[in-house]
């Protein structure tokens, strides 16, 4: 059944980095759909992006398949689940049931005890409800990147062999790099953190990664 891939991204959206590295990783073309989140009052709150993703957020993963209704996939571990199942070679998940969960486990920790509480709508929500200077909200991003970045530094130096995982690139690389970059953009001191650094820079200098780079996506700023 032919298949078509599109991906509603922004080049800065951590989250649609994640998928990005995926679709590279296993070697799948896409098209790439721009959603700004910030022009136009932020292009993901509009009418025509909500019937794809009601929470307006990044990414949305719209399958379109000859003879079958078309889907839009919200929530990149969805995405990444559903990639990993309908494309397994190569694969992103290790073989054992608890090698699984343990990736899983790091995977949920930037998903869901990290990234939500540095978002963009949390940052521009402390702003107008309750007059957060911009820096300071930036300061409250760095800081729970940060304590997020303890516990899993505590984690990484026992799961991390030359990546996140053991010796093979896992779907807690195609999380933990994205987080990385916004730790940097937040001014996370990240000689703290040496493990993640570490394998967080190997999975970088992967092909697939590169791909995949907020730096190189066609709605990255010219400047
Ligand atoms: N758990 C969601 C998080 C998605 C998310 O937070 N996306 C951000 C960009 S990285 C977004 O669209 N934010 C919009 C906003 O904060 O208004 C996922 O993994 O897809």
């Amino acid at each position: 059944m032919d298949t078509r891939l599109t991906l509603f991204s922004y080049f800065r959206s951590s989250a649609s980095y994640r998928v990005r590295i995926a679709l590279a990783w296993k070697g799948l073309d896409y098209t790439y759909h721009p959603v700004h989140l910030l022009e136009d009052g932020g292009q993901h709150r509009k009418e025509s992006y909500l019937r794809y993703n009601p929470m307006a957020e990044l990414p949305t993963l719209l399958v379109e398949r000859q003879g079958a209704p078309d889907i839009a996939i919200a929530q990149s571990v969805a995405i990444l689940e559903y990639l990993e199942e309908c494309y397994p070679n190569p694969t992103l998940l290790p073989q054992s049931p608890e090698e699984r969960a343990r990736v899983r486990q790091l995977v949920q920790i930037v998903n869901s005890s990290i990234q939500p509480i540095q978002n963009l709508k949390v940052m521009q929500q402390l702003q107008a409800q309750f007059g957060v200077q911009r820096e300071d909200t930036l300061a409250w991003s760095k800081y729970w990147i940060d304590r997020g970045f303890e516990g899993l530094e505590r984690l990484l130096s026992q799961t991390a062999g030359a990546f996140a995982f053991g010796e093979h690139v896992t779907l807690a690389d195609v999380v933990l790099v994205p987080q990385v970059y916004n730790a940097y953009r937040f001014g996370v001191e990240m000689s703290k953190f040496p493990t993640i650094a570490r394998v967080a820079e190997a999975a970088k200098a992967l092909e697939a990664f590169q791909a995949a780079a907020p730096e190189v996506q066609p709605d990255t700023p010219q400047s």
